[in-house]
């Protein structure tokens, strides 16, 4: 090759070469000018007014009473797994019972198991028949009831989505949880999420409504694979613009990412080990957890969380500015046990006397403590005492004038004192099976 030919091949060579070093750099740049569309800025604000959400952990899986990762757990093989879904048939399950036990208990959305890591769609999908129409005896797709009924009832869908599978050929290389289950060593890891997620994501973004948004779980398998996440955010904000995307990777939220959220922490706390302790100031918060210890039904779980604890998670979740999503595992015949549903009946019961201090609001001025946290809506700060048994409660600095403080259950007049160095309120002693002490600051705009 004369030598100007090989300079301009060896130009072009390495340019070709840093596009593609740089592609993944450029994406990100493309995806930091994301811009959230109006109607994605009104969908954020609703979700932080929504406070309290239910979670749902149901698949085949629950057929074998030990959680979703049993799959995993016991290193079964495709062919041992891929029997499972013949003995899943919820002919007891009923999307209105469901719909109503979530809005007995105060909650506002319901998000739900549309496919977990064993990669089984709990709905009707065309992109493979490893799914609940095709493969079980009930034939039908309970997603769609439940959509129906969400809409009937006014109570928000979001779809958790894992991007983790542990059953198609295409999840390769494979990642963290990587077991020989009988898949062959190759795959077409492109295919798989360009066609096979990104399909099945369509289908959940078009065929069942308005919907809140996409719970996605599982990335963390494989930290450093692309994911192709520009592509897929920007597939389901064209699909529906105000549908939220909630990434449980317990990293630091991209751009096109609309809400940040914890797994069985409080934003910023990481006592589960697996979570960021950095806490956007620009989304909208979340942070789950299970109301027993498990997520997909466990037979032999019964460490079921108590009703006071259940209404100061909720509680220490507003006050520090997020929601509180609390799952539930349902049974494989669609049946919810008995003792979750007390238990959220007992924290709707509560919400429906203290929900003013919740829904609506946001967390603070005041920063949590461990004597309890604020919330505040227009000029109201709801002070929530929740660990303190000295009649005096003295708390930093507020900008704006106290002009009031009232318990907010009976309305009666609180004594205060406020100057520069902080408020002290004289709090009722707390009654019996008081969870929360709530006092009602009425304030005027800040001087
Ligand atoms: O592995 C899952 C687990 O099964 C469950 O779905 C939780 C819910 O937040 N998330 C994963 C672990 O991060």
């Amino acid at each position: 090759m004369p030598k100007n030919r090989f300079a301009i091949f060896a130009r072009y060579t390495s340019a070709v070469v840093l596009l593609f070093t740089f592609l993944p750099v450029l994406r990100t740049f493309a995806q930091s000018e994301y811009q959230p569309s109006p109607e994605n800025l009104q969908a954020r604000r609703e979700f932080q007014d929504m406070k309290f959400g239910m979670f749902i952990h149901w698949g085949v899986y629950s057929v074998l009473g030990n959680g979703e990762w049993i799959f995993h757990e016991r290193h079964l093989t495709l062919d041992e797994y891929n029997r499972l879904p013949a003995f899943f048939d919820p002919e007891k399950f009923d999307a209105q019972a469901w719909v109503a036990l979530a809005k007995a208990a105060g909650m506002k959305y319901i998000t739900i198991t549309s496919r977990h890591h064993d990669g089984f769609a709990m709905f009707d999908s065309k992109v493979s028949d490893w799914n609940i129409v095709a493969r079980t005896p009930y034939k039908k797709d309970p997603l769609k009831m439940l959509a129906d009924e969400c809409h009937r009832q006014g109570i928000k869908l979001f779809f958790y989505y894992s991007q983790l599978d542990w059953h198609n050929p295409d999840y390769f290389p494979r990642g963290m949880t990587n077991w020989n289950n009988g898949r062959p060593d190759h795959g077409d890891f492109n295919a798989y999420l360009d066609t096979y997620m990104d399909g099945q994501l369509t289908e959940l973004l078009t065929n069942y409504g308005p919907i809140g948004g996409i719970w996605f779980d599982g990335m963390w398998d494989k930290p450093d694979a692309d994911w192709h996440l520009p592509k897929t955010y920007a597939l389901i904000h064209k699909l529906q613009p105000a549908a939220l995307i909630i990434p449980n990777h317990h990293q630091t939220p991209r751009p096109g990412e609309d809400v940040q959220t914890f797994e069985r922490d409080l934003p910023g706390g990481n006592t589960a080990g697996f979570n960021t302790t950095f806490i956007s100031t620009q989304l909208p918060l979340e942070s789950s957890d299970t109301l027993n210890g498990s997520w997909g039904f466990n037979i032999g779980d019964s460490n079921y969380k108590s009703v006071p604890d259940l209404e100061r998670r909720l509680i220490r979740a507003a006050g520090n500015n997020s929601n509180l999503l609390m799952n539930i595992g349902p049974y494989p015949n669609g049946e919810i046990d008995p003792q979750f549903q007390t238990r959220l009946h007992a924290v709707g019961e509560w919400l429906s006397k203290y929900g003013d201090s919740i829904y609506g609001t946001r967390g603070g001025p005041i920063p949590p403590g461990d004597w309890g946290v604020t919330t505040h809506k227009e000029n109201k700060i709801y002070v929530h005492v929740l660990n303190w048994s000295a009649p005096l409660l003295a708390l930093p600095p507020v900008q704006a004038k106290i002009t009031a403080a009232r318990t907010l259950l009976d309305n009666k007049s609180i004594e205060f004192t406020q100057n520069a160095d902080g408020v002290v309120l004289k709090v009722p002693p707390q009654g019996k099976d008081e969870t929360d002490r709530v006092i009602v600051l009425t304030i005027t705009a800040s001087n």
